[in-house]
């Protein structure tokens, strides 16, 4: 099933009122021929070697085998893709809700394969450092549908940070006294949201892919602080693994599949 929910034009300026009320808001960003074009960026992505270059791959076990979770730090490797996530409609919009200059802070593929694990209910915001002001999106690089785990939000809930579990994520009590609703998405529209807007997602029990772009702007006041973003969050892998620990897809543990350590 696809999308009842309201959709606007990247520069509708009805679209930063619901969002400031609902701490979500869905664009449709991408023409059908300019989502084509993304589906194959995407594809390249995929097929770089793992451990070949600086970018970040991650990968999980299924009960098919291994496949990959996530792409991140890609954008100073693929120019399309640098282009789509850094200049034009996408900044613009990120600005517009912001209410001021935005700057991208990280990116990442989500690509939750057929098989691919699912996130528990969490915030962004307690995995991001330096900054206090950012929005995330998903932008749909295939068909996001309630089969193929699509996210899930909470709407007008992105005042504070919530009380967590040992993982950093939405502890269960808050989780189910809150309204969650489900947020299928076609392939080119993006689905805004704040740091702090709950969300969560299935596993995707389809027999279809369900890969989604995720990039994260912060205020340009703040700085750009993307490569700093990075080398902390090596840093903090490395920390793990000197303390005889697994580093997680995150800084959170929300991810619910069991990753490879590579
Ligand atoms: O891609 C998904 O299904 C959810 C991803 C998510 O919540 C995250 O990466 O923080």
């Amino acid at each position: 099933m696809l999308s009842t929910l309201p959709s606007f034009e990247s520069r509708d300026p009805a679209a930063p009122v619901f969002y400031r009320e609902h701490g979500w808001v869905l664009i449709d960003t991408l023409s059908p021929e300019q989502t084509a074009t993304l589906q194959g960026w995407v594809d390249e992505v995929a097929s770089w070697p793992i451990g070949g270059g600086e970018w970040i791959h991650h990968r999980e076990q299924t009960a098919t085998g291994p496949q990959l979770a996530r792409t991140e730090n890609f954008t100073p490797f693929h120019a399309g893709l640098r282009e789509l996530l850094t200049q034009g409609a996408m900044v613009e919009v990120a600005g517009a809700l912001l209410g001021e200059p935005a700057v991208l802070y990280k990116e990442k593929v989500n690509y939750k394969l057929v098989g691919g694990a699912g996130f528990a209910p969490h915030q962004d915001a307690p995995a991001y450092r330096f900054v206090k002001d950012h929005i995330s999106c998903m932008v749909a690089v295939d068909d996001s549908t309630l089969e193929n785990g699509c996210l899930d939000v909470v709407s007008s809930r992105y005042d504070d940070i919530l009380p967590m579990d040992e993982k950093g994520c939405i502890t269960n009590s808050v989780v189910e006294s809150m309204a969650w609703q489900a947020a299928p998405i076609r392939a080119g529209q993006t689905l805004w949201f704040h740091s702090r807007t709950p969300h969560r997602s299935g596993p995707n029990t389809s027999q279809k892919n369900r890969r989604a772009l995720y990039p994260t702007y912060n205020a340009r006041r703040e700085g750009d602080l993307r490569e700093a973003y990075y080398a902390q969050k090596l840093r903090e892998w490395q920390d793990a693994r000197d303390r005889g620990e697994k580093p997680g897809l995150s800084l959170i543990g929300d991810f619910q599949g069991v990753l490879l350590d590579e």
